[in-house]
């Protein structure tokens, strides 16, 4: 696709019946819409979905579609064999025997929804709503919808992604954007444009900085990694910064392996080598931002010399690499997950929005462009708050009541260190009592992905009285925990509509749900009226399809963009919307392109600020290098390095004990988290759990490739089987997530092996960055050592035995391992 004219020009639209939402076509009946979940992904690419006889059959990428172009990832291509998957819930289910044993009885949804009803309403009674946690996952189709669901039909304030410390995805890096350039920055690969790469006003990146992201595995963030695969067809140089040789550290100019957690010292260096030769765009950083002196001010000593120890790199690769970003007159940085799992959180996204900024970057083709989510359509945090109690409000497990760190509370979410203390404590940090009483899983599968600490989090869960959980899926969460399983359909089911930044997009029903299952939105219009007739009278809706109508209307319009997860940020927008309902979208394509995001340099033109004047949505208008918002959220306003809890510079003694540093959670093609583990085909590609680990790492500490190994720190351990490469450095293992084993034992102590491979047995909670955001996932210490037959596994450990730490009801800290 390197001549991106010469495809669009090749593609025989008619064939492809351009302008058809349903045609037959050799015995199949297509349906050309957008997958998003279940199962899961950030993204929501254009499909054609083949379907004979009420089912799915095979599935092919619409080439119509500007935003992928027909290609589809592996996960897509194999949807049937989820969809029609065995292992499926079918029904809603009650828990028959104990916790832990895996045993259910079918029952009605009717007897579902009484059971929720009488239960919601009692807690709410007597303990008041607050005392309901309502959970959702990553990214899903679900992300807007649960929280809305949480807050008007619970009416609890507290919602989160459960256990999962430090806020550590994406928040950090949407609020540490919003507060220095006032919207969201992502790297311009002509996304904005439905002409994409031949529209007039695109340039191609001069370089790419593909920094603690692997985009092509994970086209996470609503962008899709073979976009810059395009742009480096155009002739994008790339500057690779990842402890990991990958795909783009392969053809980089530059593959900066820098010892994992240290990206904040890196960033300070080049913003000190840029601001000291002067390469800053300094017309750029006179008209439109302010307080360049206050930076260097803070960043001055942290030359290339200095950070060269502290990141394993030399001073000269810091030098020129930042030289080359700095050089070309459109250079876009690309970031990833590692900037929200390390503790200098805030402090790096600050600083690698400073960097695109003094470089004048922002929002110029082949830059980083400021996106907002199109047609203004938003739907978040917010929606459903006017129905959730104000007492119940005032209450929030905000990080400051439920941790007691003090600072800003700018965060949406409720945080989660503050919920586990008070599952397990019953009370919060000031002895206020705070019982935990119910608990709503909508899209997570918390024991074996997003619990930090999955042990502790294992106990915790234990002891609260009512859990449900809405999953397509058995889970091991369910089987550990959950009282009542709610039967969830999957995408190809389901009638929605999504946006994530642009094109807005509709997802249109190609089959019926299985069994009984039902949609999310489903479960949400049939549950508002039993929890909240206010809210639903309020709401209107009757079916789906009312749903996906007010969001493609605007959503509740309240906070635009990345901010509609953004607590109190200073802008707010008029309500959006596509113009167009859920049936007359999905019949012309199934998107819309809207002109906002096609258009570059808006801070020229009057379009981001409420005013309508130039400048950038900040309080000053400008973009400020050292925020004053960070002052007000009680985060230092310009950037630093914060070193990990553990490591060669904070616990030299301990390396001696734990020799290396071990990073976890790269994305593989085959899996979404702790999603496809049950799809053959996906396990024949990818069978176990690969820990990655050095040749020389290997001799020394006499692990095989093919061999399970044990990876064990001061706080657990876990297994996985040794890949022998040089594509980590020495000294450094990367372990994978998620996994569990749908083909083992589901009752404990088994729990289909959902302990036994897990890092976040080793993982910690209420182990924070500034401001309680951002943690140490990525950068642990360890040890790794051979697998003997007959050691004691994990599950056996955790569900039988307490796990390794005494988790002292109340503790704010990790526990030591026996
Ligand atoms: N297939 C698939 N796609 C997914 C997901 C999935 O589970 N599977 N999950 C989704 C979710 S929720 C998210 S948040 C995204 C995450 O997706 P990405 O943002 O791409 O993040 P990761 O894949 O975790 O890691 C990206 C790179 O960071 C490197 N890295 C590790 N530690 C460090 C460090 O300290 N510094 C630097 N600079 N780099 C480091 C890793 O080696 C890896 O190559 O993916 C989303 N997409
Ligand atoms: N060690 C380590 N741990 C990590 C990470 C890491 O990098 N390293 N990454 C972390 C990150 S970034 C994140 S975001 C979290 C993610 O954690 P989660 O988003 O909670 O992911 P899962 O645990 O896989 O749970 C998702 C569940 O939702 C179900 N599901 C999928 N789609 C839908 C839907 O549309 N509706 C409903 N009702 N259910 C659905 C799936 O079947 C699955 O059981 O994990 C974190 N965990
Ligand atoms: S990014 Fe891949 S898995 Fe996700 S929707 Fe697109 S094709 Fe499917
Ligand atoms: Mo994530």
């Amino acid at each position: 696709m390197a001549n991106y004219q010469e495809f669009l020009d090749g593609i025989d639209r008619a064939a492809y019946h351009e302008g058809e939402l349903t045609w037959e076509e050799d015995g199949f009946t297509v349906t050309r819409t957008y997958q998003y979940s279940p199962p899961g992904c950030h993204d929501s690419c254009g499909v054609l979905f083949y379907a004979k006889d009420g089912k799915l059959d095979h599935v092919e990428g619409d080439p119509l579609s500007p935003f992928t172009n027909g290609k589809l990832c592996m996960r897509c291509l194999d949807l049937p064999e989820i969809v029609n998957h065995p292992d499926r819930v079918l029904y809603p289910m009650k828990r028959a025997g104990e916790r832990g044993e895996n045993k259910w009885e079918r029952i009605t949804w009717d007897e579902a929804y009484d059971m929720i009803e009488t239960k919601v309403k009692s807690i709410r009674e007597e303990y008041g709503s607050e005392s309901i946690v309502c959970v959702h996952g990553t990214g899903r189709n679900v992300n807007w919808l649960v929280p809305l669901f949480g807050q008007a039909a619970l009416q609890t304030p507290n919602i989160s992604t459960l256990f999962f410390t430090g806020f550590a995805c994406y928040m950090p890096r949407v609020c540490g954007a919003m507060a220095p350039l006032g919207d969201f920055p992502i790297a311009d690969a002509a996304v904005g444009h439905e002409d994409r790469y031949v529209d007039p006003s695109f340039k191609a990146p001069e370089v790419i900085v593909v920094w603690g992201n692997e985009p092509l595995a994970s086209n996470a963030d609503g962008y899709i990694g073979h976009w810059l695969v395009q742009c480096v067809q155009m002739g994008s140089r790339i500057i690779s910064i990842d402890p990991r040789l990958t795909w783009w550290g392969a053809r980089a100019a530059y593959h900066l392996q820098l010892r994992p957690g240290t990206d904040a010292a890196l960033a300070c260096a080049w913003l000190n080598v840029i601001i000291s030769e002067g390469l800053y765009d300094h017309e750029f950083v006179d008209c439109w931002t302010s307080g360049l002196d206050e930076l260097w001010e803070g960043i001055k000593d942290m030359t290339p010399e200095w950070a060269a120890p502290i990141t394993g790199l030399s001073a000269e690769d810091i030098t020129a690499s930042a030289r080359l970003y700095a050089s070309g007159n459109n250079s876009a940085i690309q970031w990833g997950l590692a900037f929200d799992q390390q503790m200098s959180a805030m402090a790096l996204n600050l600083a690698v929005c400073d960097l695109m900024a003094i470089c004048g970057n922002i929002d110029r083709p082949g830059g980083n462009i400021l996106v907002r989510n199109s047609f203004e359509i938003n739907a978040g945090y917010a929606s459903g708050e006017d129905f959730t109690p104000q007492s119940a409000k005032d209450r929030k497990l905000t990080i400051a009541r439920g941790t007691g760190i003090t600072g800003g509370e700018f965060i949406a979410h409720a945080c989660t260190d503050g919920i586990l203390h008070c599952i397990e404590a019953g009370e919060l940090p000031d002895g206020e009592p705070y019982p935990i009483k119910m608990i709503w899983f909508q899209s997570s599968n918390s024991l074996a992905c997003a619990g930090m600490d999955a042990p502790r989090d294992y106990e915790a869960l234990k002891t609260v009285d009512f859990i449900v959980n809405a999953d397509p899926i058995l889970t091991p969460l369910s089987v550990a925990v959950a009282d009542l399983l709610l039967p969830v359909a999957m995408s190809c089911e389901r009638n929605s509509a999504r946006t994530w930044w642009t094109p807005v997009r509709t997802i249109y029903r190609a089959v019926e749900p299985a069994g009984e299952a039902k949609t999310d939105e489903q479960i949400v219009v049939d549950l508002m009226p039993r929890l909240n007739p206010e809210a639903a009278e309020a709401f209107g809706w009757t079916k789906d399809t009312d749903i996906a109508d007010w969001y493609l209307a605007g959503g509740d319009g309240k906070k635009h963009g990345a901010s509609s997860n953004v607590k109190g940020n200073i802008s707010e927008k008029a309500k959006g919307g596509v113009g167009m309902s859920f049936q007359e979208l999905s019949e012309k394509g199934g998107y819309a392109y809207d002109d906002w995001n096609h258009t570059y340099e808006k801070y020229a033109k009057g379009m981001l600020r409420d005013d309508g004047n130039p400048g950038f949505s900040t309080p000053s208008g400008r973009i400020e290098l050292a925020p004053y918002t960070y002052r007000v959220w009680g985060l230092t306003p310009t950037p630093f390095h914060t070193e990990p809890p553990e490591g060669p510079v904070t616990t030299p003694e301990l390396m001696e004990e734990y020799p290396l540093i071990l990073s976890c959670g790269g994305r593989s093609f085959e899996f979404f988290h702790s999603e496809h583990r049950q799809m053959p085909t996906m396990r024949e590609f990818h069978p176990l759990p690969l820990v990655m680990v050095n040749p020389v790492d290997a001799e020394k500490y006499r692990v095989e490739d093919g061999q399970w190994a044990w990876i064990e720190n001061g706080h657990g351990r876990f297994k996985q089987v040794v890949k022998v490469t040089p594509r980590v450095a020495p000294g450094v293992i990367h372990a994978e997530h998620g996994w569990w084993f749908p083909e083992q034992e589901a009752a404990e102590p088994s729990l289909f092996g959902t302990f036994d491979s897990n890092p976040n047995n080793c993982t910690r909670a209420f182990e924070t960055g500034e401001g309680g955001i951002g943690t140490n996932i990525k950068s642990m210490i360890c040890r790794i050592y051979p697998y003997s037959a007959g050691d004691e596994l994990p599950g056996e450990k955790v569900t039988r035995k307490g796990g390794w730490g005494d988790y002292t009801v109340g503790a704010m800290c990790g526990s030591k391992v026996d």
